[in-house]
């Protein structure tokens, strides 16, 4: 396993307070590779600063970094107005769950101001690393610690950027007008997003997207199902879920705070906006930000990258990356070895659960040892990344669909071939030379690989047997596009429960026809498959099975999906719709 030297190492400050969502945020910034926690203040929100502190301190706790990251209590009351706290999504510990967090053994740092710690710490990083390298701090609360910091401190300005979670485009969560970090120190907020220091918000526009169904709770449980860890996420997630039912009617909560994580781990999931972004800080729509998405107001320099979306499943990977790493650290698993020590940074989880459930279940891919070739510097990976970028794929030519998870962690550096695992993958796919569209569609989880280069990263990395597939068609909606590397396919779709294809009908096509056709390109045997209507699009309508219309055509890119029958031989239960992770926005 190679050491992530310094030189690749990005560091953060988390400000937060938890809160079940800044619990994730801690677990994802702590156990994901490439990243060092420097420390961690702690201000009043979702609980009182006391009952965030020692939340903060139970999560470290519980994921096997007690005592090794600092805590320090932060602002308990906002800058000039009266303090308001969250306890009707929170709880009243601010991290409610039916099994609660072990108390740490571990004290945070209360004999100096936060904004001190903060500072000092901050500084020496910058500049231990000769002011190359900015520090970032991720502020998943309201932003008292940050504006005391910069207002205390402001020589600290240069050498810090922002990733928030906090804010809203559209609809506030608190007030018709106003997200909670915001609008609990609006003043706060303002004096940061007029600092001039680079800062990202993901607002809850995005947020609102990222919803802990029950397919992700499900994900989650299947890190390991035998973990009291993994068992304490889910039901913390669970109490979530129910607070968020009860207040917002919502069946499933946005997990807001790791998003802001998210970001810096890898941006390309999200799309981001730079526009001017505006504090209100009185009156009826106190704690508004208010973004200029249409640039109205030219005078005024933009100011803040804003997210406008992301790619949930892609989010979600990540975050189980991360647990998968916890877990196998944390103190609340009896079995789990005393010496598993966590350094933070230099233990990179191992394979996605995704991969490594597939080689548990699916024999056929279980890989047999073979010679690989040796493992690619670093430069050898940038030529070959840049050639994926530059090589355009024609009609006729062979082409890999990689897992994106894979293709993300391969392409930032930080994995080693052990960490890595092989290329998940063993369809080649071809198109046959007429009928060639691929929808760029946003729920992707697979980039497209020219042959020669899946050939080449397979040699290094391993993978399975090489089985060849027509491509007929997979245009969706209007968008599609030329085929360029690395695109996104949009047509294949496995999950742990089912498995599941995505596609289009080409014009007024017959279900039968539809059906053979994709059949045929996936190599499944018809009588195992179901079609479900995704006409509209819709979340909410129950499915129809298209087989009891089978009179009808469909529509030029209808979107459908292929089903296919469990393992035992019954059909996936639906319950109230389809999955959303099915579908994507
Ligand atoms: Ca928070």
């Amino acid at each position: 396993m190679q050491n992530i030297d310094n030189q690749e190492l990005r560091y953060i400050w988390l400000d937060c307070d938890p809160g079940h969502d800044d619990a994730f945020m801690i677990m994802l910034a702590t156990h994901t590779p490439g990243f060092k926690v420097l420390g961690i203040s702690t201000v009043a929100g979702n609980q009182t600063v006391d009952k965030t502190t020692d939340n903060a301190l139970r999560v470290l706790e519980s994921i096997g970094l007690g005592g090794k990251i600092d805590v320090v209590k932060g602002a308990a009351v906002p800058l000039v107005r009266a303090s308001m706290i969250c306890p009707e999504i929170h709880g009243e510990s601010g991290l409610d769950c039916i099994t609660p967090l072990p108390h740490s053994k571990h004290s945070a740092i209360t004999d100096k101001p936060a904004v001190q710690v903060m500072y000092e710490r901050i500084k020496s990083c910058y500049h231990e690393q000769t002011k190359q390298k900015k520090v970032t701090i991720v502020a998943t609360g309201c932003l008292t610690n940050v504006a005391l910091l910069f207002s205390v401190y402001p020589q600290v300005k240069s050498m810090v950027d922002i990733s928030i979670l906090g804010g809203a485009i559209a609809m506030g969560n608190m007030t018709p007008a106003a997200e909670f970090n915001i609008l609990i120190d609006p003043e706060a907020a303002h004096i940061v997003f007029e600092s001039g220091v680079q800062l990202t918000m993901v607002p809850l526009d995005v947020s609102h997207k990222a919803l802990v169904t029950d397919q992700v709770v499900e994900q989650i449980r299947c890190i390991d199902k035998e973990s009291g860890f993994i068992e304490t996420c889910v039901n913390l997630l669970q109490f979530f879920k129910s607070t968020y039912r009860d207040l917002f009617n919502m069946p499933d909560a946005p997990l807001h705070d790791p998003l802001a994580m998210a970001y810096l781990i890898n941006p390309s999931i999200f799309t981001i906006q730079l526009m001017r972004v505006d504090i209100e800080t009185q009156g009826h729509c106190v704690g508004r930000t208010v973004c200029d998405v249409f640039n109205f107001e030219k005078k005024k320099p933009k100011n803040i990258h804003v997210a406008t979306d992301i790619l949930v499943p892609a989010f979600w990977n990540l975050l189980v990356s991360a647990l998968t790493s916890c877990n196998k650290s944390s103190c609340l698993n009896k079995s789990s070895s005393s010496s598993s020590t966590v350094d933070n940074i230099q233990t990179p989880p191992t394979n996605s659960p995704i991969n490594s459930s597939n080689a548990n279940t699916n024999q056929d891919v279980v890989l047999k040892p073979v010679e690989l070739e040796p493992e690619l510097t670093s430069q050898e990976i940038q030529e070959l990344k840049s050639k994926l970028f530059r090589t355009p794929l024609v009609i006729g030519e062979r082409w890999c669909p990689v897992n994106a998870i894979w293709y993300h962690k391969w392409a930032q550096e930080y994995y080693t071939r052990d960490d890595l695992g092989p290329i998940d993958n063993s369809i080649l796919l071809q198109a046959d030379g007429e009928t060639l569209k691929v929808g760029l569609m946003e729920s992707n989880h697979y980039i497209l690989v020219p042959e020669i280069i899946y050939k080449k990263l397979k040699a290094v990395y391993g993978g399975g047997p090489d089985i060849y597939r027509e491509v007929i068609g997979g245009a969706c909606g209007s968008k599609t596009f030329d085929m360029k590397i690395p695109i996104k396919l949009q047509f294949v779709k496995s999950t742990e429960l089912t498995k599941v294809i995505e596609g289009c009908a080409l014009k007024s096509e017959s279900i039968a026809s539809l059906k053979d056709r994709y059949c045929k390109v996936f190599g499944l045997v018809p009588s195992e498959v179901k079609i479900w209507d995704f006409y509209n699009n819709s979340k909410n309508e129950e499915l129809k099975p298209l087989e009891s219309l089978s009179s009808s055509n469909l529509l030029e890119n209808q979107f459908i999906l292929l089903e296919e029958k469990n393992a035992d031989g019954t059909w996936p239960a639906h319950s109230g719709g389809p999955n959303n992770n099915y579908i994507n926005n």
